[in-house]
């Protein structure tokens, strides 16, 4: 019939005008964007403001005083554990190094909200949630070290390339947001798993900057559309080493992307630990009860140097990172909190920061004393199953250069006299 609407089928036909589509049908022809719509952005959500009171109307979380202690306990050891490597590094002791400096109560808040056997697929600065599992300062130090207790990789990898089967954390690697898709892929693993599936997410950790990686988006396709309990915790620390945030992208931060592929989202005030931890419990709960991904954004600001391999006061002003640290430091704003309601003394604080620094430089002392591993490990675990022909090439590289410099030549002398073994166990 000329002139009349046609009916289309299926269930999209009482909305629009794709099998697909279930979008009203509009005679404005008005384009939206999340930056220039005034007002639209997404907000940050929060619960206690700078003095650590609670926001008019906020909601707490619900923690005992024991809870608030241990995440408290958990965040205050975060940046003495990271002065005591940083300085190692600086001595030449360790070879690299990362602090999470300023980013406390998002990596501790989001911790405890966790299952302690929920998959983390971390990115580096997270090494807070392995603490707050149980790791310890010796596999910390044998990590960084690269003892031959280092229960990681046996030194295989740079320090702070932490993972732990037991404690269902995944070795950490330094391609940028090779773990999001992974993480889409384990949460969609957890879902066949009858005995994990309803019970446990896959969390993956990144950064605002590793978001721009084609694997991010990969990764939050994946999950959306053959949908996981994928739980996305993006660290938005202003800087992706010297890249500001502000060049990182135009539209609203990372957060604006979770809409755009059908997963529940919320922003958080990172340096809120209490925002965090309540933000972080209910998307996980979503995440699981729905067998959906869910998206994080947690807003902070990386108070350190990018790594023991950057200076950023070349890029950016010493004073920005003072009035930071002054002005919104996510550990003092949770100690007026505790302090406000009679949890925690100043003779509480000299007794843990002392009680901290001695543990660490226990666990340093120790480590530094150990051999590094026989050097025939350099070739086991790299990859699964038999070893490969060129690891096989290598190896036997190694043995004629052990052979022909061990007992010979000085420099090779004094290194393999750091390995357990001395390399004679590559000879047998
Ligand atoms: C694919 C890839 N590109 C570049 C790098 C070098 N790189 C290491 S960390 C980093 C910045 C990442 O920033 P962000 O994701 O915001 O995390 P943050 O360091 O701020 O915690 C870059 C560019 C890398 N490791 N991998
Ligand atoms: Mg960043």
């Amino acid at each position: 019939m000329a002139g009349a609407t046609p009916q289309m089928p299926g269930p999209g036909h009482a909305h629009g005008h794709l099998p697909s589509s279930t979008s009203p049908v509009t005679s404005k022809l008005h384009f939206f964007n999340s930056v220039t719509d005034g007002g639209k952005q997404i907000p940050t959500y929060r619960v206690i403001d700078g003095a650590g009171q609670p926001l008019e109307g906020a909601v707490l979380p619900e923690i005992d005083e024991a809870l608030a202690r241990r995440i408290y306990k958990n965040m205050v050891q975060l940046p003495i554990l990271d002065d005591i490597l940083y300085n190692l590094q600086r001595q030449g002791r360790i070879v690299f190094y990362m602090t999470a400096y300023g980013e406390e109560a998002a990596i501790i808040g989001s911790a405890a909200a966790l299952a302690p056997d929920d998959e983390v697929l971390a990115q580096y600065r997270e090494s807070g949630v392995l603490l707050w599992r149980g790791f310890g300062y010796d596999n910390i130090m044998n990590q960084c070290f690269g003892t031959y207790l280092d229960s990681c990789g046996m030194g295989k990898q740079m320090p702070v390339h932490y993972g732990s089967k037991e404690l269902h954390y995944h070795t950490i690697s330094s391609p940028l947001a090779t773990q999001i898709p992974q993480a889409a892929g384990v949460g969609y693993a957890l879902k066949r798993d009858p005995a994990r599936r309803g019970k446990n997410c896959a969390v993956v950790y990144f950064g605002e900057g590793a978001a721009s990686e084609g694997d991010f988006h990969a990764g939050m396709l994946l999950a959306s559309t053959i949908p996981s309990p994928t739980l996305f915790i993006a660290r938005n620390n202003g800087f992706a080493i010297s890249t500001p945030s502000s060049e990182q992208y135009y539209g609203d931060g990372i957060a604006a992307r979770g809409p755009g592929y059908g997963v529940h989202t919320i922003r958080v005030d990172g340096n809120d630990v209490l925002a965090v931890y309540s933000a972080v419990k209910e998307a996980r709960r979503l995440c699981i009860e729905e067998g959906r991904a869910v998206l994080v954004e947690t807003m902070t600001y990386r108070v350190g140097h990018h790594s023991t391999s950057d200076d950023s006061f070349a890029y950016r002003p010493r004073k920005e990172v003072e009035d930071r640290k002054r002005l919104d430091n996510p550990i003092v704003r949770f100690r007026l909190f505790l302090e406000s309601r009679g949890w925690w003394s100043k003779e509480e604080e000299e007794a843990l920061t002392k009680r901290i620094k001695q543990e660490v430089m226990t666990a340093y002392k120790k480590a530094e004393s150990l051999p590094k591993p026989e050097l025939k490990e350099m070739f086991t675990e790299v990859y699964g199953g038999e070893l490969p022909w060129n690891l096989k090439e290598q190896r036997e590289e190694l043995k004629k250069l052990v052979k022909k410099y061990g007992d010979s030549w000085e420099p090779w002398k004094n290194e393999l006299k750091k390995h357990k073994g001395e390399g004679k166990d590559l000879l047998e």
